[in-house]
């Protein structure tokens, strides 16, 4: 971590910090958005912790310039946010709502004027309820259309200003964890479910990308996966048969349709086996083949290992939402592979691994397969943090998790990695998913908790001052 040794991050390095609509936006109702499937599966008992929605989040909406100035201050070169699709298109496809847009064109000018590149995504989520109602959202080929039209529009209307976009975040995330461990809306365990929703996202996904070549020709986009490297929980031969499964069904299941447009054989067989494979008709390999993306996203929190788990054994199921270490059960395919801990490395109170080594891996497992650009989107510590009574948040933690993968990066630069830049999960804080505002994440605290939005009142954490360093530096700073 010497000034030497850190010499390797590119001038143009995209330090960002990012977010995601629902989780700070709030202004659920407001300028005529219409209601996602966020907006009401929320309000169902029992599905959130302690029932918190994102009616208000961090209030984004209506304070997004003084956010805006905070980044600023951080020197923060990219921010990367989502586009609530609601607020473009309150029921999905009809008629586009113009309140919607102008917020985002006030968001990015605000940006650009300070020298922030904005990286948008298209899709963090939120898909507008009534394309639920209409015909269950992804799980329907009609949401191809449905999202190339809503996709068009942000392209016509930003792509003068905005070269940098994400198609989908974590497809592969969010899709398990609602069609498979049933946390997630519609919060069933159907894997045939989860395969068909996903061929389809895959499709919408080329779809988008083949019509930002038309539109936005000097921009780049590409998608956003939760990568966890795989690791073999020994070397058991079985145990790692069943790393290289879990590999290919959690990662490359996604990663090779979004480059080669084509799904992994091995991974293949084994669905149809299981009588889950989705369904493809004439036209959808040729079409996924011919939306190669320009990098690959990667949001990395953890990596995990793996061991073998027989056909009786543990499918999906629970998460720790607790941030009670230890609460996490194991979770696999039967007859394929179940999750095992990494005797090796710390975790963090939601039982997630702290492997920074894991990064670099991940990075060059990736450049290795795919030889594409990679753009780290997020990476983060979520934690409990406390407002001191110097009325400052000292997340020591946080600190040493981010400077800690930081220098992974440049050592996964050194060794050959093209890496666009690496984006802080989160620059506020966040409304959680499914942990409220007990795991921040930020290095902005927000003063409020599930119960009580209190004034908002934004508090810059140590971690703010420090990553402010990082960039200032390049990266060649990363002591405090
Ligand atoms: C990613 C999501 C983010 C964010 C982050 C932290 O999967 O893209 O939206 O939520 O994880 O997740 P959590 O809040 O569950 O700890």
């Amino acid at each position: 971590m010497d000034d030497d040794s850190t010499r390797n991050f590119p001038d143009n390095f995209l330090w960002g910090a990012a977010s995601a609509a629902y989780q700070i936006e709030g202004a659920w109702n407001v300028d005529g958005k219409g209601p996602s499937i966020w907006d009401a599966f929320s309000k169902l008992p029992g599905k959130t912790f302690r029932g918190s929605n994102g009616d208000v989040a961090v209030d984004h909406y209506h304070r997004f310039e003084e956010d805006v100035a905070l980044m600023a201050e951080l020197g923060l070169r990219a921010y990367r946010f989502s586009i609530a699709w609601a607020r473009i298109y309150p029921d999905g496809h009809g008629t586009v709502n113009e309140a919607g847009l102008a917020f985002y064109d006030r968001l990015i000018d605000c940006l650009r004027a300070h020298g922030i590149e904005p990286i948008v995504t298209l899709y963090h989520w939120d898909v507008p309820l009534a394309l639920v109602d209409a015909y269950g959202a992804w799980e329907s080929r009609r949401i191809v259309a449905d999202f190339d039209r809503y996709a068009t529009t942000l392209f016509k209307r930003y792509g003068d200003r905005v070269k940098y976009w994400i198609s989908l975040n974590e497809q592969n995330e969010d899709t398990r964890r609602a069609f498979v461990d049933g946390l997630h809306p519609p919060a069933v365990q159907d894997r045939k479910r989860f395969y068909a929703a996903n061929h389809h996202a895959f499709l919408a996904n080329a779809t988008v990308i083949r019509s930002f070549r038309a539109l936005v020709p000097d921009g780049r986009i590409g998608p956003s996966l939760a990568y966890a490297p795989a690791y073999p929980a020994s070397c058991r031969p079985e145990d790692v048969l069943a790393f290289e499964d879990a590999e290919e069904q959690t990662s490359n299941w996604w990663l090779d349709v979004y480059v080669h447009g084509r799904y992994p054989r091995a991974a293949w067989h084994a669905l149809a086996r299981q009588g889950v494979a989705p369904t493809l008709l004439d036209g959808d390999e040729a079409l996924l083949a011919a939306a190669r993306p320009d990098f690959l996203g990667v949001n990395y929190y953890r990596s995990q290992c793996f061991a073998a788990n027989g056909p009786d054994g543990v499918g999906g199921g629970p998460i720790n939402t607790t941030g009670q270490k230890g609460t996490t059960p194991a979770r696999g395919v039967p007859g394929y592979y179940k999750t095992a801990p990494n005797p090796f490395v710390e975790t963090t109170h939601w039982d997630w691994e702290i492997d920074p080594v894991g990064l670099r891996i991940g990075l060059r497992r990736l450049t290795s397969r795919y030889g594409l650009p990679l753009l780290i989107t997020e990476n983060g510590l979520g934690d409990f943090d406390t407002v001191s009574d110097d009325d400052q948040i000292h997340d020591a933690n946080r600190i040493a998790y981010l400077r800690s993968h930081v220098d992974q990066c440049r050592l996964a630069i050194e060794d050959g990695v093209d890496l666009m830049g690496y984006c802080v999960w989160s620059f506020t804080d966040v409304l959680s998913w499914l942990n409220g505002y007990q795991k921040r994440y930020g290095l902005v605290y927000v003063d409020r908790d599930e119960q009580d939005p209190r004034e908002l009142r934004r508090i810059r954490k140590d971690s703010f001052h420090w990553y402010r360093a990082v960039i200032a530096s390049n990266g060649r700073h990363l002591a405090t």
